[in-house]
């Protein structure tokens, strides 16, 4: 398997951006279970592509709206996350990078929906064993209150292959 570096610098174009909101609340935090497609199964936070000409601040609250009806109104950019899939043909347009905020204020309340089921779950409670398996590592130290920038990379059966991390 190629490393990450080699794989990064054969790529022709920078990665194409996605979003993951993350709604916390005194010592808890909101997560969905994916009902369908990308990552369906796991635990994650909310979020998708940016359309054309939208912002990647507005497409994390317009994901949000339409994943979990709510609204965020004060949120902090806390992770910018690459992944990277070398053995998915370039044409798939597998790798993004990720752009994780944290949520602390928001209008509505989570609510269901054809994408997503909410739920609040105790810090120390987190299901890792649910998640993607890179979250283990960056979630905690953004959940902390540090800015992480990361780089990882996935085989086959959304196995992790190499990962680096940069907190400040
Ligand atoms: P759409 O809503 O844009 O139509 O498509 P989607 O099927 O939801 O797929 P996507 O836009 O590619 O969104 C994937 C979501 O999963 C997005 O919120 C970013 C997030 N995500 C990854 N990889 C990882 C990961 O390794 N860990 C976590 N926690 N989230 C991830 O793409």
């Amino acid at each position: 398997m190629v490393s990450i570096a080699e794989y990064e610098n054969s790529l022709s174009k920078p990665l194409r951006k996605a979003t993951l909101c993350i709604l916390v609340k005194k010592g808890h935090v909101l997560l969905a279970m994916k009902k369908r497609g990308f990552g369906v199964g796991k635990w994650n936070g909310c979020g998708g592509k940016p359309k054309d000409g939208e912002s990647v601040e507005s497409a994390a609250i317009r994901e949000t709206q339409e994943e979990i009806g709510v609204t965020p109104t004060s949120m902090k950019l806390a992770a910018k996350l690459d992944f990277f899939f070398p053995d998915v043909p370039i044409e798939k347009d597998w790798n993004q990078q990720v752009w994780v905020y944290l949520v602390d204020k928001w209008a509505g309340e989570p609510s269901e929906s054809e994408e997503m089921k909410p739920d609040w779950f105790k810090i120390e409670d987190i299901p890792f064993d649910k998640m993607w398996p890179d979250d283990k590592h960056w979630l905690p130290k953004v959940l902390s209150g540090k800015y992480v920038d990361g780089k990882f990379s996935f085989g086959k059966d959304d196995k992790m292959i190499e990962f680096s991390l940069n907190e400040k």
